[in-house]
């Protein structure tokens, strides 16, 4: 059940209740327009986000914590929660996930994370185990990579042949260990599902795949085995990369494309692979997620790229890199969202109705919260198949956006638990205890702004966000 028709349904629940919800309209091509939801917030930091095979979103936070979201509510609950460097208040924390490829048969999750201190710390891959409620059984993968307040990386993707390919950074060592091929850092490395060096590696005794990088932080799966990458150049030179074997990509002898004397020599003498695409100053490119959907048929045989917006957060967006047949090029780029003037860091796609989802990190870097996953929906598209909720539990804000006198209706689930309501400033305006399904809001009380609703039972967490105006 998607979404609308859960809005339907409850509003149907409560005759009298008038448009539950803000929805903004996004025309992102001559036929296509997406309606915007928010599926969650109040959470801090979300990193990554992926579909899993589930039918659920699964969502690591960069403070330790991996939620795991129900698509058609927006429910969640937290089935992971460790402790990484910084508690992921700055660069390092809580980064990449991917699941086993069998995962209804081998509910695998691997994590990337950062522990120790901020600037002596190690990164680790991991693999937990799920239990239907929780992730357990930590298995170390890879670890004692070099780790730093900086350039971690690190996204992990599953390639098609069942390899994890894992980004690493520099840590900021000026790209020292980029072209040091035996240190693990400035890399892609690429790893069999135990843990174990593939026998197919450029070299069998090494999990080095490419070099020469400096901070990637998107990769994802494409076409014809094709992988891409995003990189974060240093102020100049954010590369849209294709990563190939045994690859030079060049940092920090070249930035962006070979297109200076010195570089020329170096790419030379170096087999140096170029980006597909370059952008000066740096825009902070981020997660990306390989689009070929007819849901939005203007978006077919693209790369969404996460654009984060660089230091003074002037760039933020989505990137629509619109790719040539092969794949092999990039035709052209559309930008959408920038003007949330959010921080943009990852995406996910819903396969069954083409729907996408976008986590944001805040305005500034390097990020913070509260921090919200919004969900964008082309309702003109009729899905083959849409996943079920998996709880009824909801809560709804009416009229949205509030003036004056506002109702905060809540399912019977949550009658008995505390409810709580915050600004987007970070301050705690209520936190009651729920005695009936609904709650009164006096929005002359409040100052305007973007405020949520909270409330937790034993199925998850839900929260709703309403504008004061
Ligand atoms: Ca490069
Ligand atoms: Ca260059």
């Amino acid at each position: 059940m998607n979404r609308k028709i859960f809005t339907l349904l409850f509003l149907g629940f409560c005759a009298t209740m008038p448009l539950a919800q803000a929805q903004t309209e996004w025309e992102v091509g001559p036929n296509t327009t997406l309606t915007e939801y928010d599926l969650v917030t109040g959470v801090n930091l979300p990193w990554e986000i992926l579909w899993g095979q589930d039918d659920y979103i699964w969502a690591t936070l960069r403070t330790g914590k991996v939620l795991r979201i129900d698509p058609a509510t927006g429910n969640y609950t937290e089935v992971l929660s460790i402790t990484v460097t910084g508690d992921g208040s700055s660069e390092p924390g809580l980064l990449g996930m991917a699941l086993h490829p069998d995962f209804p048969n081998t509910p695998t999750v691997y994590l990337v994370y950062n522990s120790g201190s901020v600037w002596s710390g190690e990164e680790r891959l991991s693999a937990w185990e799920w239990n239907g409620t929780e992730l357990v059984n930590e298995t170390i993968l890879v670890d004692e990579i070099v780790a730093g307040g900086i350039h971690n990386g690190s996204r992990i993707i599953i390639t098609p042949d069942n390899k994890i390919l894992m980004t690493t950074g520099d840590t900021g060592d000026g790209g020292v260990s980029s072209q040091n091929i035996n240190a693990l850092n400035g890399k892609t490395l690429r790893i069999n599902l135990d843990g174990s060096i593939p026998d197919d590696n450029p070299d069998p005794t090494s999990y080095v795949y490419s070099f020469g990088h400096r901070n990637s932080q998107g990769l994802c799966n494409g076409p014809n085995g094709i992988i891409y990458a995003s990189e974060h150049g240093q102020s100049n030179s954010d590369e849209f990369n294709i990563i190939e074997a045994n690859r030079n990509y060049g940092w920090p002898n070249v930035e962006g494309a070979c297109n200076t004397a010195s570089e020329q020599t170096f790419c030379e003498a170096n087999n140096v692979r170029e980006p597909l695409k370059e952008w000066s100053p740096c825009v902070a490119v981020n997660g990306i997620e390989y689009y070929n959907h007819p849901a939005i048929p203007e978006w077919e045989n693209s790369v969404l790229m996460s654009v984060l917006g660089g230091l003074g957060g002037q760039y933020e967006r989505l990137s629509i890199l619109h790719m040539s047949d092969d794949g092999m090029e990039v035709d052209s780029e559309q930008q959408f969202f920038s003007s949330f003037n959010q921080r943009i860091r990852d995406i996910c796609v819903n396969p069954y109705d083409g729907s996408i989802y976008v986590a944001f990190n805040g305005t500034s870097y390097p990020g913070s919260g509260p921090n919200i996953i919004k969900h964008f929906v082309n309702e003109d598209f009729t899905a083959v198949k849409s996943p079920a909720a998996h709880s009824n539990q909801n809560i709804e804000v009416y009229p949205n956006p509030v003036e004056g006198r506002a109702t905060i209706e809540f399912s019977p689930e949550f009658i008995g638990t505390n409810y709580m309501i915050y600004s987007f400033t970070g301050q705690l305006i209520r936190n009651e205890i729920l005695d009936g399904s609904a709650v009164q809001i006096n929005g002359d009380d409040l100052a305007p702004g973007q405020y949520y609703v909270k409330s937790t039972t034993q199925y998850g967490t839900v929260t709703r966000t309403f504008i004061v105006k």
